[in-house]
């Protein structure tokens, strides 16, 4: 039997997400757990890119001084911190390990665990039972939700920041590598939501100016009762239809949650939006999802 049978498709098509539970054995999770503990163990952020990420749109605005660093973060692997995890010279206040909100966006390409974990034959056919047929990979991260100070992750859609003509042509895997759960920091869906279109966009900025991205559209408010909480198994996978709404909240228990994920795109009879912050360059073309 396939992986993904014919209810999660269904279950995906209506609800724009679905979970399948053991995509990685607890071994796997473990084992790129201990690989992102060694790269965070070796990393070396300049401290002007000491960068703290946030999905609030004001923030990403406002908070330029190290755009660069992540505009051009799509084919590197860099690291996005929590707020307030640095001094006023740019030293971390706490251990560094429990200091980063994320590491993007090129896990995928550069670091072979990663690769392996994203080429799987389990996703390879996730895709194709999905009816891909020339998927590619746009972007990867390891998402930390730290205990204690992981930020929320606000309603959103993928397809604001990663747009193609037409729509619904991204996908969202997101792997559990701990339990996700209430009190962790678990994602929220609005089971429909990918039917009525999308809110807004990011968008570059025109060469030469400042800030360097810029939103067209309103932040759109949601009603709180529509959202479904859903708490998963270290292992299991949530697909994410790109234009699904959903969102994460705070963490605030004394667990993490760590998660791998990647965005892949069919390719075939799409336009990749050139307008997205996040563009193919030669030293890493968006790489085709069925090749090892
Ligand atoms: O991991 C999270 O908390 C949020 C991830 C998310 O919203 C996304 O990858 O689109």
């Amino acid at each position: 039997m396939d992986f993904m049978t014919d209810r999660d498709v269904e279950k995906y098509m209506a609800d724009g997400y679905v979970v399948l539970d053991g995509l990685l054995t607890s071994q796997e999770c473990d084992e790129l757990r201990q690989r992102m503990a060694e790269i965070v163990e070796q990393m070396d952020v300049p401290e002007h890119c000491r960068t703290t990420f946030s999905t609030h749109p004001d923030e990403q605005l406002n908070k330029q001084g190290n755009a660069d660093y992540f505009i051009t973060s799509g084919d590197k692997i860099r690291f996005f911190f929590e707020e307030g995890v640095f001094d006023d010279k740019g030293e971390f206040i706490i251990p560094k390990q429990r200091s980063l909100n994320k590491v993007g966006h090129a896990l995928h390409a550069y670091e072979p665990l990663y690769k392996k974990a994203t080429h799987s034959p389990k996703v390879q056919g996730i895709a194709k039972k999905l009816g891909l047929l020339s998927p590619v990979i746009l972007q990867s991260m390891y998402i930390f939700k730290q205990p204690g100070i992981g930020g929320e992750v606000r309603p959103h859609q993928d397809a604001t920041f990663l747009y193609t003509e037409p729509l619904g042509r991204v996908m969202g895997v997101w792997i559990a590598l701990e339990d996700a759960t209430l009190n962790n920091g678990c994602l929220w869906f609005i089971p429909g939501s990918q039917n009525s279109g999308i809110t807004q966009r990011m968008v570059r900025a025109p060469e030469g100016t400042f800030p360097l991205t810029d939103f067209i559209g309103k932040e759109k408010t949601y009603d709180e009762q529509k959202f479904i909480a859903v708490p998963v198994k270290k292992g299991s996978v949530v697909l994410i239809h790109g234009q699904v709404v959903h969102r994460s909240a705070e963490n605030n228990s004394e667990d993490s949650r760590h998660v791998y994920t990647f965005h892949i795109m069919e390719s075939q009879d799409t336009r990749w939006s050139p307008d997205n912050w996040l563009q193919p360059t030669e030293e890493l073309p968006f790489p085709p999802l069925y090749t090892k």
